[in-house]
Formats: structure tokens, sequence, C-alpha cells
């Protein structure tokens, strides 16, 4: 009895230190992470850059970003003149863990007015995604509640214009506990659809190369001109995406739309496991095609193993097949498969 009377107290001061050992650790987690995405411009030469790094262990992480025009390449030698977040089709990816708080800066450089919309929050929409005028700024900021992989992109009438001029991006919320497995290689993409027709070649000499312009008609009809993985169509067959024999390989695929539906499979693969939306609580195993809906996302993960899928070529697609033709098939190259000179795609 009286030796119960000593140890009571003794675990709950125990008890007691570890709460205040955790509730230090959380304040200790408020280093803040700031990245401009003008001075961080992802690569997209001789492909967009689809590897994606670890989220950092800063439990604020701040992204400015700019709103641009820019002229993008749709297909190879194919030009366009569109609107952007950060320079590039798609913008930025926006890399976060479940519970970090997110500061989002967004300052429109363009000439028109745009707007943001964060598929990852719970937030007035009247208030972050309100209008942003030419030469204005905006700041908000929320807590990533939701693990997932979420779809950014700008919110302004009309929608699909905006979205087929290339205002999207993909935003990754790593769930507290990480994902339960470790990948060897991770990659970001997102699905799209361009509805482009012939410039303007009367203002320019013909020996020019006259950027494409949007076709709000083929895009009402959705009869789309390309559909792409990361802005540009075919781009990861002649660069593939690399991973070694053996490599448990994770994929953010988000649609961007802004019409098309994604449904995501790789040729000679099974991903052993999907999760919807991209959280884990989602999970399906053993699963060949996922449909990613419209402004939807997933996480996709699947196994090299040399014993099954192991050293070769694998093409990732849209089953949609009619929207694979227009551009929306790559490779991954796992190893280094000896058939990859006489191989035909
Ligand atoms: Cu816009």
């Amino acid at each position: 009895m009286r030796i119960r009377s000593l140890i009571v107290p003794v675990v709950a001061g125990i008890a007691g230190l570890a709460v205040v050992f955790l509730l230090t650790a959380a304040r200790t987690n408020v280093r803040v992470e700031s990245v401009d995405f003008d001075h961080v411009v992802r690569a997209t030469s001789p492909a967009f850059d689809a590897r994606l790094a670890p989220a950092s262990d800063a439990g604020i992480k701040a992204f400015r970003i700019p709103i641009k025009n820019a002229t993008i390449e749709i297909a190879k030698g194919v030009t366009y003149d569109g609107w952007t977040f950060g320079g590039t089709v798609p913008g930025p990816v926006l890399r976060v863990r479940q519970g970090d708080q997110v500061r989002i800066t967004v300052v429109n450089e363009s000439d028109i007015p745009h707007s943001i919309d964060f598929h990852a929050a719970r937030i007035p929409a009247n208030v972050a995604y309100r209008m942003i005028l030419p030469k204005d700024s905006i700041s908000f900021e929320f807590t990533a509640n939701d693990p997932g992989a979420f779809m950014v992109h700008c919110g302004t009438p009309p929608v699909t214009m905006h979205l087929m001029q290339g205002m999207y991006l993909p935003m990754i919320v790593d769930p507290k506990g990480g994902w339960g497995t470790k990948a060897d290689k991770e990659f970001v993409l997102v699905q799209s659809e361009f509805y482009a027709k012939p410039g303007d070649s009367t203002k320019v000499g013909s020996a020019v190369a006259i950027p494409m312009q949007p076709d709000w008609k083929a895009a009402m009809a959705k009869n789309a001109s390309q559909v792409v993985f990361n802005g540009r169509a075919f781009q990861y067959k002649d660069a593939p995406l690399k991973v070694d024999v053996g490599d448990r390989v994770r994929f953010f695929v988000v649609n961007a739309g802004p019409s098309f539906d994604s449904d995501f499979h790789v040729v000679g693969a099974i991903f052993d496991r999907v999760y919807p939306d991209g959280n884990p609580a989602h999970v399906l195993t053993g699963v060949q095609t996922y449909l990613i809906p419209a402004g939807g996302g997933a996480v996709f993960e699947t196994v090299f193993d040399p014993a099954a899928s192991g050293e070769g070529l694998y093409a990732f697609v849209t089953h949609s097949f009619a929207d694979a033709e227009k551009g929306a098939v790559g490779i991954i190259q796992v190893g280094a498969p000896k058939v990859f000179a006489t191989m035909v795609h």
C-alpha cells in the first residue's frame, strides 16, 4: 500500500516530464523554411524534373509564388503562350508534412487578374482565393491537416481558360507517420491537357516559330490537342524516369484536367499500394489501373522486383488510350536494359 502510493506519483511525474518534453519538442519545431519560386525554378530540359526530394522538418513552410506569363514547350518544338505559377507548367511542387503550418504569398506579375485555390486547405475561399489584380499580391496561411496529393490552381473565371493556359501545380502533404514503406525513388506527375491552335503568323516573319494560342471552342468540345504529364507531350519517352532494379517507387499523380480523367497504369507492373487522394486511410492493394478525377490526386507504389518487374522498360500511361496517343505516355527505365536501343514506342 505504501509502495503503491509512492509509485503513483513517480509514474505521474515521469508522464508529466514526457508531456513537457513533447511540448518543448513541438515548440522547437517552429523553424521557418522559406522558398521563393522566383529563385527556385524546376528544370524543364531535357524533361520536366519529376524527381522529388523529401520534405524538410521545418514546422512552418513559407512559399512565395509569382504568377507570370511564359512561353512554354507543350510538345517537341511546339511552343505555347502560357500563364504560369513560377514560370513553368506545371508550377513548382510544394511538399510539406501533415500538421505543418503553410504560409503562402502569391504575387501577380502578369497583366490580368488571377487567383489561387489550394485543394489541401480548409479555409474560407472568399478570403484566401480572392482575385489578385496585376501587381497585387495575397498572403494567407493554413495548417496542412489532411495528407494527400493535391491540386493547386488558379480559380479565376473562366477557370477552363486559366487551367488550359497552365495555371496549376501539385502539393504533397506527407502523412504524420510517413507512408509506411521506404521508397527508393519518388516522382511527381501532373496530368493535364492543352487545347492549342496556331498563333497569328501575320504579325511576325514566317520564318519565326509562332507560339500556339488557346482554342476555346476546342476546350468546350473537350477536343484536346495534347494530353501530357508534367506539361509536355511524350517527354519521358525521350528522357525516361530512371530507377534501379529492386527499387520501391512512389508516384504522386495529380490530375489538373481541366476536363479529362486520368486512368493511371504502368505497363508490366501492378501497384501493390494505391492511396486514393493520397490518404493512407484509403489504401488499396494489387491495383492494375486507378482513376484520378480532374481535380484529384493519388499516390501509387510498385516494386521493380528482380524476380518480377525487374530490369526493363515500363510505359506509364493514362489507359484512356486516345489521350495516351496525344502525349500522356512515358517510360520508366529500370536498370540498364539491353533492349533499350531497339525498343519501339
Ligand atoms: Cu489565372
